[in-house]
């Protein structure tokens, strides 16, 4: 069967159930999906700096060969990466990703030590998406930064975060469209500490030291706090964890980002998105694949992903949740990383827009649990395959596994070059 018969058979069979494929792939193209750009090079970052320091709780595991050794290659990686994906795309960039030709200490940064990926990212259509980066410097080394005791390490730290904020405003200015900040900070200890008040109260005061700043129009910078449970060196406490971050988020009027990593093992976070949703007008997610902990692993169609986005279908609410991804993975080839994940996350999407919400939902108010049930399971077998496929040819990607040729003739003409 040629794929053109492969897909309007599916698309019979789904329109049996009132769902309209031809609208589902449209709309999950639409949705943008904001790149990390710390898969390329295993969140080393560029920043001209000393050698040799932490990685501050954040660690990519492998040698495999062929990580970008700067700008210029990452943005190469990556524009290969976005060409075997469908839909929008975004690219998310750290300030340790600045490009100068001097050391500029992290507190006076500004938008001109990104002059290279905008002008990159203009070249292409692309935008831009915005981290502080609270990790890998010695004013981060010994576990605090927002949250530190020293004060005038706090204020290092304040004054890096404002900067970023207006980076990430004129990032917007640039591209005519929002900035995604996303603040992440390691802060916590390796074991139990005396005080937990203390960092938790710093950490707040911090932050809304940085978010006073009227002059930052929230419309363009759009800030989002990201909690976490535990890192590396941070195991038994972190001061940024899911309830200081959704406490400050909700009583202060900025989002809240969820990392698909940063609960307990066996926790997942696709249950809370309709409680957050009741109060908190937006959500960024940090799309990943924790595995025993917060690995970070390549994205999959997994059921942790899908019940993710039938979610937020069956609530209604794409317009209130941003998607980003975080995953890096240093043992195989980064391309085939990017693009094993990216693909996976929007295969996702378009899976969640061919549920039969309606008729699910009739059935629970209706009392008809197994017919809930058995409709679900039976939906498990539809026929999702040509209905992806037909997505990624309407977006002009590899259908399928060609994709991986591709990935192959790169790695021999540009990664193995990078000796
Ligand atoms: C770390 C957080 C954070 C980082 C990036 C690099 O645990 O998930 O989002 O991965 O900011
Ligand atoms: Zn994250």
């Amino acid at each position: 069967m040629n794929s053109d018969h492969a897909y309007e058979s599916a698309k019979a069979r789904y329109a049996e159930h009132g769902i309209d494929t031809d609208a589902a792939i449209e709309q999950t193209l639409a949705v943008p999906i904001s790149l990390h750009c710390w898969q390329a090079d295993d969140v080393a970052g560029f920043e001209t700096k000393p050698e040799g320091l932490s990685g501050g709780g954040i660690m990519a595991t492998g040698n495999y060969p062929g990580r970008a050794r700067n700008g210029d290659e990452a943005r190469e990686d990556i524009a290969k990466a976005m060409s075997l994906i469908p839909g929008t795309q975004r690219v998310n960039i750290h300030a340790s990703y600045s490009e100068t030709d001097q050391v500029v200490e992290r507190d006076a940064l500004e938008a001109s030590a990104f002059t290279r990926w905008m002008d990159w990212a203009r070249e292409r259509g692309t935008c831009l998406d915005f981290n502080p980066t609270f990790f890998a410097h010695p004013k981060a080394e010994d576990g605090y930064t927002l949250s530190h005791v020293d004060d005038d390490i706090r204020a290092f730290w304040i004054r890096h975060g404002k900067a970023c904020r207006k980076i990430a405003e004129a990032l917007a200015e640039a591209q005519d469209s929002p900035c995604v900040l996303n603040w992440w900070t390691p802060d916590g200890t390796k074991d139990a500490p005396a005080d937990r008040f203390g960092p938790r109260r710093r950490l707040a005061a911090s932050y809304d030291e940085i978010f006073a700043d009227e002059s930052v129009d929230r419309s363009q910078c759009v800030d989002f706090l990201e909690s976490k449970l535990f890192g590396i060196g941070s195991e038994e406490y972190v001061v940024g964890s899911a309830e200081f971050c959704a406490d400050y988020a909700l009583s202060r009027g900025v989002g809240l980002c969820m990392d698909m990593g940063h609960f307990h093992p066996t926790e997942t976070i696709h249950g809370k998105i309709s409680s957050h949703l009741q109060f908190m007008e937006k959500l960024l997610l940090h799309v990943s694949r924790p595995i025993r902990w917060d690995s970070d692993h390549v994205v999959r169609f997994n059921d942790d992903l899908k019940n993710v986005f039938l979610e937020i279908q069956r609530g209604g609410v794409w317009e209130r949740v941003t998607v980003a991804l975080d995953f890096f993975d240093a043992s195989i080839n980064r391309i085939g990383a990017y693009v094993t994940g990216t693909r996976a996350t929007r295969k996702a999407m378009l899976y969640a827009r061919l549920d039969p919400t309606g008729p699910l939902q009739t059935f629970e108010r209706e009392g008809k649990l197994a017919q809930r049930l058995a409709m679900m399971e039976e939906f498990t077998s539809m026929p999702f395959g040509p209905v992806w496929d037909r997505l990624c040819e309407q977006a002009q990607v590899p259908v399928g596994m060609e994709w991986i040729n591709e990935m192959e003739t790169y790695e021999q003409k540009v990664l193995s070059k990078r000796r």
